[in-house]
Parts: structure tokens; sequence; C-alpha cells
């Protein structure tokens, strides 16, 4: 019998996997009890044959749509060649990504890694460093300035400066040269700096934190703090980054230029972890052979996926059709909710609709959602996440908003 045309069997099988997680994996995430088999751009299937409209995006790492083909053709073509040299040799694709990449961005240096978080890592090393040697703070007094509510990843450096208590709790001891201020509050940011701040890293719109867009303004001054005191403004656009803001990068919007800038997820439209620290002063230039690295980092597979993925993201239009379809969606969204909507925030196709509380949280909207066809992620209890591939039609958002109206009516 095949499960795969038995809605009985398959269930059950469903319900096996489901299981065989829950008693093999830890315990560290909560899905939605959809199990997804295939993918084709703003579409996923369950292993019943459900369809679903990703609204998640795999947190923005499949912009340009699930299995996109031109990348597929790249990724399978590079690895019938050559997947992984490691750093002690060259090979051939490393150079012209990092050629594309910085024609695209207009940055002067690139480090490869893999995931967000290293990215991240790479680049409080690199600052730090700067900040000894070119700076000149004393040895062992460099500071970081972050952001309250930040999201920067899961490393210990990383979680010991966040302000969540489940992304840090019980996870010290941490390193020490980290200073957090409310985010969106410049005055807060010109009184904590002292000659020690060698950087500020920050994300230009919150996303972890609910899709939080800082007041106008704030990046400008920002910018001019940073340059006035000679402090190392480090943008982590690993979610906002890569067209899903509707912009290449979100500090456009702002009309800044960071001097650090973090790039990963859809740097391979979801193939493959692939991340980046872009520089556009010599912050980079600090690290010498043999004091920072990575085994998988700027590797020939990754190099050739994030090529094609990049293409593809420029060549069709896909940060046009984010501002463009993020504008209609958002617009939408707003002129709905049956009094359960408190606000919808965003940029492009990074939007978010906050319940108000009394409206039965968001996970809960988020499994009605899935009843319907949508998939999309609640986060901090009253907040919807909708961040759907950037290939999305309108005919598609239509679809989405037909199903969205009801679920948010029916919260009451
Ligand atoms: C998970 C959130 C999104 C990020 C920014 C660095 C990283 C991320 C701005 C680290 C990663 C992910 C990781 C994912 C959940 C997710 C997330 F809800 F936690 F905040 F996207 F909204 N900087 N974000 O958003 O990148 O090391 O993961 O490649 O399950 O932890 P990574």
């Amino acid at each position: 019998m095949n499960t795969a045309t038995s809605p009985g069997m398959s269930r059950t099988r469903s319900a096996d996997l489901i299981e065989l997680e829950h008693s093999l994996g830890a315990h560290n995430y909560k899905p939605l009890d959809v199990v997804l088999t295939r993918g084709e751009r703003v579409w996923v299937w369950d292993i019943d044959g459900d369809r679903y409209l990703d609204c998640l995006s795999a947190y923005s790492a499949v912009n340009q749509g699930h299995c996109h083909p031109r990348i597929l053709a790249a990724m399978v073509e590079q690895a019938g060649k050559l997947t992984l040299t490691s750093r002690a040799f060259r090979n051939d694709q490393l150079a012209l990504f990092y050629e594309e990449l910085a024609a695209l961005t207009r940055s002067h240096k690139i480090l490869p890694m893999n995931s967000g978080a290293e990215a991240v890592e790479s680049a409080i090393k690199a600052v730090r460093k700067w900040g000894y040697e070119v700076k000149g703070v004393p040895e062992g007094q460099a500071e970081i300035i972050v952001c309250s509510d930040n999201f920067h990843g899961r490393t210990i450096g990383i979680v010991g400066f966040s302000t969540d208590p489940d992304a840090r709790g019980g996870f010290g001891p941490f390193p020490a040269g980290f200073r957090v201020i409310p985010f969106g509050d410049a005055d807060a940011l010109e009184a904590a700096i002292t000659p020690n701040t060698v950087g500020f890293l920050v994300e230009p719109i919150q996303g972890e934190a609910g899709v939080i867009i800082p007041p106008a303004g704030y990046f400008r001054r920002v910018r001019e703090l940073c340059t006035a005191n000679g402090v190392t403004l480090i943008l982590d656009e690993i979610q906002t980054g890569l067209g899903r803001t509707g912009r290449l990068l979100a500090e456009e919007h702002e009309g800044i230029e960071a001097d650090v800038t973090l790039i990963g997820k859809a740097l391979s439209g979801g193939f493959y972890p692939v991340s980046a620290v872009l520089s556009n002063t010599e912050v980079l230039g600090v690290l010498k052979p043999g004091q920072h690295g990575s085994t998988f980092g700027g590797n020939p597979l990754a190099c050739a996926v994030a090529r094609a993925a990049l293409k593809a993201l420029t060549e069709e239009d896909m940060i046009g059709n984010s501002a463009g379809q993020g504008a209609y969606f958002k617009h939408h969204l707003e002129g709905m909710g049956g009094g359960a909507v408190r606000e919808v925030r965003g940029r492009g196709l990074m939007l978010a609709v906050e319940l108000h509380p009394e409206a039965g949280g968001a996970r809960r909207a988020c499994e009605a959602l899935r009843a319907r066809g949508i998939l999309a992620k609640d986060t901090h209890g009253h907040t919807i996440r909708l961040a759907p591939p950037l290939v999305i039609t309108r005919d598609e958002i239509d679809w989405a908003l037909e199903r969205i109206e009801p679920v948010l009516a029916a919260l009451g």
C-alpha cells in the first residue's frame, strides 16, 4: 500500500514522526504539528498532501521561494564538481562570490561564514581587535553596545547580551564587555558611548522582538554618533537584508550606511547555511592568518549557491516585488480584524499583526491559520509574523487575505 496516497496511513505516519522526534530530539522547539515534505515557490506540502502558503519563509531564509530552480541547478552542478576544500587551499568559486557580493553591496571586504550567529560572533571579534589595534583601546577594555530585546543568535557570547530570560537564563557565565541600551533611543546611545566603545550592534528592524521599527531619524543620529565617536556601526541584516524589507538592505530606508553589515539566511535562498560579514572600513583588515576561520566558511558549494541566490534575488526583481506586494498586503491587513488587531507593522514583506491581549493569543491564531492553509509564526504571545517568500504574487496575497480575515474576525 502506498502511504503517500492513503490519508489514513499517512496521518498515522505523521503522528509517528512527531512521536519519534519527541522521543529522540532535544525539546528546544515547539513547532506546529505539520510535517512538511515538499516546497515550491511560496507553497509547501505536508506528508498528507495538504498544501500551505508559507508565511514564515524559514525566518526569511527562503526569500527566493522554496527550491528555486536556478539555485537548485547551481547547487546540483557544484555538488558534482567540488564541495569543500577548506581554506587551507583555494577554490574557484570564492573570488567570484566576493566579487559579485561586493559589487552588489558596495563593500570592500568580506568574511564568509556559515550561520548568522557565526557572522555576529565574527564581527564582534573583528571589531574588538580593531578597537585595540586601530582605535587604541586599552587591552581587555573594549565595549560593545547592544539593544534590549535584541536577537542576534544562540551562541554563548550572543545570548550573554540578550535581555530575553528564555534565551539567556541558565547559560552563564558569559563574556564581559557588552552594554545594553533601549532600542530606538539615540540619546541612550550617546550616553552609553565611552572612549572604550568599539561598536554598536543593532538590528535595523527588530525581528524576534515583533517587527519593531525604530522612530524616524533614529538611524541617522545613530550614524552621526558612531562617526563622531569612532564607534563601528554594525547592522545585523541577517533577517532584514536581501530584499525582505523591500530594499536590498534595510539601512537604505534610513539613508545610512553601516560600517559592518551582517547577512545570512537568504544569502543561500534556504539551500545551505551561508553568512557573511561585510565591511566598509578596515575593520576586517585586522584579521590576520590564523586568527579566525571556519572549516566550511567560503566553501565552493556555499559560494556557488550564494552566487545563484543573489542573482535570482536581483535579476528576478524580488526586491521590487517585496516592496510592492508588501505595501499591498500591509494595507489590506490594516483594514481587517474585527477589533482583534491592535497594530499592523512592517516594511516590505516583513510584516507583523499585533493582536489585542484579550484576543486569545497569537499561537492560537497561527493554529487557526494553519487549519485554513497558511503557515505563520507567533512571537511574544500576541504578535503574528507574516513574511512570505518575496516571489509572492498579488493573487496569492489575495488568497491569503481571504483566509486571514475570518481567522482575525473569529478572535473577536
Ligand atoms: C531559531 C527569531 C527570527 C536573526 C538575526 C542573527 C540570527 C537571527 C536578526 C542568527 C536568527 C532566527 C533563528 C531561529 C529563530 C529566528 C528568529 F525569532 F528568533 F528571532 F528569524 F525572527 N540575527 N533568527 O533573526 O542566525 O545563527 O540562526 O543562522 O530557531 O533560533 P542563525
